[in-house]
């Protein structure tokens, strides 16, 4: 990895309306920006998902924020940035509505089955080292996605009788992420995490099906390895399922 220690510091930048603030980060990152850069929007008019999906919200209802992260890790452990995010999420929603999500694997925060949060990891590299980590977390405030899609959002699901206000619940991601930023550039940091990670998903387990782009499997989620990927029991073994393959992981 190329970086330098992360300074510690935070730059919050809350802007009206951009594509993606995924996109806007990572621009930012092949421009050399520093790590610690925070990129929020009222309004994407192009938020992504993964693999091509869209992330829907209308303009100041939810919170869409993007950081750029410089860890001093190996590509492989690029996985724990999101769950470093994820984490400080789930934390941020707890403290300001009272509401514990769950991980799912890899890469949502469920209340019950109801998707309340998404989170996108990009990597950036220079040669063939790992020189960024754009994570984007959106977090469902007021408005739950799209009818067909099963989420639920904060004023949903709140036990406080106050809205939370988005501009609190990034400072809280913020200091949650703090809290577990130092943890990504050491080993036991970094299994620390892991282990964090792995107590908080709630799709261990549970019975989940797997589509993948050309086959689907049933089985058992009995585990997340060192590289992030979900281990799976079916009849024929266990299988390995890696983030970036996985169409749909569902309770089944
Ligand atoms: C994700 O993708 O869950 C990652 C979402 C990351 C969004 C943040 S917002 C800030 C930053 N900037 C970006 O451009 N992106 C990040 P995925 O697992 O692929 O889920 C996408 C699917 O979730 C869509 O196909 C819809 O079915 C559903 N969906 C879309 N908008 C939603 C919403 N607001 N709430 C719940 N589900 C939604």
């Amino acid at each position: 990895m190329v970086s330098a220690m992360w300074s510690g510091e935070w730059e919050i930048r809350w802007l009206e309306q951009v594509d993606s603030t995924n996109s806007y980060v990572r621009d930012q990152a092949r421009q050399g920006v520093p790590e610690g850069l925070v990129v929020a929007a009222d309004h994407q008019t192009a938020g992504r998902g993964r693999l091509d999906r869209r992330w829907e919200s209308p303009p100041g209802a939810n919170l869409l924020a993007s950081f750029l992260l410089r860890p001093d890790c190996d590509a492989a452990d690029a996985h724990l940035c999101t769950a470093a995010v994820a984490l400080a999420g789930a934390d941020a929603c707890g403290e300001l509505a009272g509401v514990e999500p769950l991980l799912k694997w890899p890469n949502d925060l469920l209340v019950g089955d109801a998707k309340l949060a998404g989170v996108l990891a990009e990597v950036e590299f220079e040669g063939s080292a790992l020189a960024a980590v754009v994570v984007g977390i959106g977090i469902n405030v007021a408005w739950p996605g799209p009818a067909d899609a099963g989420g639920t959002c904060l004023d949903d699901v709140r036990m406080t009788a106050q809205p939370v206000d988005r501009r609190q619940l990034l400072e809280r991601v913020v200091a949650g992420l703090t809290r577990r930023r130092t943890l990504l550039d050491a080993a036991t940091g970094r299994r620390a995490l892991a282990d964090e990670m792995r107590r908080r998903c709630g799709t261990l387990g549970r019975t989940v099906r797997v589509t993948l782009a050309a086959e689907e499997f049933s089985g058992l989620a009995s585990g997340i390895d060192d590289a992030g990927q979900l281990l799976v029991e079916t009849a024929g073994g266990t299988r390995r399922v890696q983030a970036g393959d996985v169409v749909h992981v569902r309770p089944s």
